[in-house]
Order: structure tokens, then sequence, then C-alpha cells
């Protein structure tokens, strides 16, 4: 076994603050975790969170190549044993960064055993040794997930599969995952639907499937209440792949199917940036939308590429972009079980270790510089005030009355009848707003 003292990154020492002007590409710039904005500390504000899938188990590879990442302590096995070194190799990057949150999927932390009961076994070995990581450090689970589409046996889907089978074996699954991410703390438990939907509409019973999703949440959250477990529960939101419709496909999507399941009270939405993109949203939108709803739980903060469209999963650096999301998030009273998990990875060509560094820091700076500056939007106060003043006619009269409720289409017809008309009357300011943006980026 390997002792605790063995580094793997021995290149990097714990990342400082250095503020702005340091040159040190392995020190924040604007990450202070500490410093106070709108007074609260910004490591609150961010709650950054590491992925395993990406960080500790990505390859690297794509559709038409194999993995490059250079991992010197992968011995090339699946093993528990090798399980076991990604733990603390996980855990070493995570003190260094000083990311206070992880997420993983059941899958990335421990290996599939020969049958079910072989491969629980395996995961509550793995556990323990999650549980002592995290007592050591004082790192703790942002949220647990199992994988519900990445072996050949959810090919048609999970709990949306055309086999009674699969629904039944992925309930046994998100079980114990749940359980487990019970047993480590975690604050909350995702489902994200990689394959519940469909390829083809000619073999699908659509209605049937979606029934069985609903079916399937509520023996979740059934579970969840029988055990004990608070954690936050959410759904993440995808449009496609690597289906071409997945059901969960954006905000409103989630929102009226857990609204005609009847599952609002239990389950928050993961909203991932990319994932906005592909449905042809902008992150900004799916925030609101979500938020609009009181639904709005958590990120999976990474971005896509402008030019590419697929899910890509790139770390987060442009300020626009995070200045848009703190806004949001800050406008919400901020995150409670959610955070910041970066659902990302780094491209193929930066197959270090060390880019597995810099890619966190550019992405956590990114972040910290988006809060200042959503902060220094609010406090100056104009943005908020325009929006305010736009929906002025709402505050009194004919639109305060309607607002309350009390205006009937026959007075509303009686009112106009007498005013003759209405034209527009005020600019909506687009490019005076956006420039008004610009001053705090
Ligand atoms: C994939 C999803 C996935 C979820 C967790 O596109 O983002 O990584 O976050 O299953
Ligand atoms: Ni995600
Ligand atoms: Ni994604």
């Amino acid at each position: 076994m390997k002792t605790q003292s063995k580094e793997f990154f021995p290149g990097v020492s714990k990342v400082q603050y250095e503020g702005p002007s340091s040159k040190n590409p392995l020190a924040f710039k604007h990450y202070n975790p500490e410093e106070l904005v709108e007074g609260k500390p910004m490591k609150d504000h961010l709650r950054f969170s590491v992925t395993y899938w990406h960080t500790i188990r990505g390859q690297l590879s794509d559709m038409f190549g194999v993995g490059t990442a250079v991992r010197p302590w992968e011995d090339g096995t699946n093993s528990v044993q090798m399980a076991e070194t990604r733990v603390r190799v996980a855990f070493e990057l995570l003190e260094k960064l000083g990311a206070p949150f992880y997420a993983f999927h059941d899958r990335d932390v421990a290996p599939e055993g020969k049958n079910l009961r072989e491969t629980n076994k395996n995961l509550d070995a793995i556990a323990k040794v999650l549980k002592a990581e995290q007592k050591r450090t004082g790192v703790r689970l942002l949220w647990g997930t199992a994988c519900l589409f990445a072996h050949p046996r959810f090919a048609h889907g999970a709990a949306t599969s055309c086999n009674a089978d699969v629904f039944a074996y992925a309930a046994a699954q998100v079980k114990k995952a749940i359980e487990v991410t019970h047993t480590l703390g975690g604050a909350g438990y995702v489902f994200w639907g990689g394959r519940e939907g469909y390829t083809t509409l000619l073999n699908t019973d659509l209605k049937r499937e979606m029934e069985h999703l609903g079916k399937f949440l509520h023996l979740a959250v059934d579970h969840k209440k029988d055990i004990g477990f608070e954690g936050q529960f959410y759904i993440e939101p995808k449009p496609k792949e690597p289906t071409k419709h997945q059901y969960d496909s954006d905000a409103a999507a989630c929102l009226n199917f857990l609204r005609e399941y009847d599952l609002l009270n239990d389950f928050k939405l993961n909203l991932e940036t990319n994932h906005a993109t592909l449905a042809g949203h902008t992150m900004q939108h799916e925030m609101e939308v979500a938020i609009a709803a009181g639904a709005l739980g958590s990120v999976d903060a990474n971005t896509g590429d402008m030019l590419l469209g697929w899910d890509t999963d790139q770390f987060p650096t442009s300020v626009y972009l995070t200045t848009e999301i703190m806004l949001c998030l800050l406008g919400m009273g901020g995150l409670t079980t959610g955070g910041l998990n970066f659902d990302a990875k780094v491209r193929r060509e930066s197959f270090e270790p060390v880019d597995l560094f810099y890619a966190h820091i550019g992405g956590m700076d990114a972040f910290a510089r988006g809060l200042k500056a959503a902060a220094a939007i609010r406090k100056d106060g104009r943005l908020a005030e325009f929006v305010k003043e736009r929906y002025s006619s709402w505050h009194e009269g004919i639109g305060a009355k309607i607002e309350s409720g009390t205006a009937t289409f026959k007075e509303l017809e009686q009112y106009m009848l007498k005013k003759g008309d209405i034209r527009p009357n005020v600019s909506g300011r687009q490019e005076f707003l956006e420039n008004l943006f610009n001053e705090f980026i």
C-alpha cells in the first residue's frame, strides 16, 4: 500500500493567493478564500468542487484517439488497490488547491465487480478510504451520483430502459449510491439522465418511459426518507449527447416534468453551462428560469467552445460568463447546499499532471473575478435601478390593478378606449447596459 507521505504532484505546493500582480502560474491572482465580498468569505460564496470523473479518471481520449493523459501513479489496472491510490491522488490535489468539495459517480471511485454484490463491496471499501481522507483534510462531498450510462447494460437507458430488469438494476445501484453519499455526509445527490432519452422514436414509447422515470425518482425520494438522508436531490438538465434527445432537456422541461410527476418539492436543478448552450440557451437563461421557480440548487461550472457543437466541458475562463453567473447567484441570495462544481476537463493536448492545476486555478480565479464584478455591479445599483424603472408602469394605476388581480378585460377595454392608443415611450437601452456591464469587467 502507498503511504500517505508519497506525493503525486511533487512539483506543486499548496496554491496561495498572491494577488493580481503575481506572475506565478501556480498561484491565485483573484481567489482569496477568506476575503469578504458582501460580508461573506469568497470561499463560502463560491463553494468550489472538483469532479472525480474528469480530473482523476479522465483519460483525455476522444472519438478519434485513445487517451493521452500522463498519470504516473496509474498501474494500468482498474483494481480496488488502484482505486485506493487514486483517492490519495484526489485528496492531495484537493488539499493543494484548497477546494472545499468534490463530486463523484459511484463507478469513478470504485471498479465494477463480477456481479452487483461484489461491486457494492468494492464501493464500500473505497468509501471507507474516502471517509478517512475527508476527515484528514476537511474536504467535503458536494454530491454523489450513480453512473447509469457507461456500462452496456444501460444501452437503452436506465430508469427509461425498455427492459424492466435494467430499471431494477438501476434502482439497486442508485439505492447504494445514495447510501454511500449519505455515509460520506454528502450535501446533495445528482440525477443526470445520460441515457434517459431516445435515439429514434420509431422504437420508443415516450409516455411510458417518462412515467417510469417519474416512478424511479419517487422511489429514490422514498428511500432517501427511509434512511434519513437530508442532502438535496438535484436533476441535471442536458438536451442530448449521448442520446439524440434526453427527457431532462433543459431547466424548463425539467421543471415541467417535476411538476407533472409531483416531485417539485423534492428536487432542485444542477445547471451546467455547456448543457445550457447545447440546449440553445445561455447559462444566464437557464439560471433565471430555475431561480424564478425557486429551484436553482447547484452549478456544474464549465464552458463549451463557440465553434464546436458538443459538450466539450472546458474550464470556464470568461469573466463575462462568470460575472453573469455570480450576478444570478448573488441575486438569489447565494448557494446553500450547492456549489460551483468544475465539471470540466483539460484538453487532450494538456496531458501533464500539472495541467490539472492550471485548469482549476484558472477556473477559480475566473469565478473570483466574476464574484467581485457582480458584487460591484450590485453595489453600484444602476443596473437594478434600470430594470426596476423599466417596469414602473406596474407600480401604480392600471398596472398595479392588473398585478393585484382586480382588473377585468372589460375594464381594460374601457381604459384603453378612453386612452385611444399607446406607443413604446422608453428605450430598451441594450447597448447602454452592455457598456455599463463592461465598466465592471
Ligand atoms: C455529463 C454530465 C455529468 C453529470 C454527472 O454531461 O455533466 O457529468 O454532471 O453525471
Ligand atoms: Ni455535469
Ligand atoms: Ni456536461
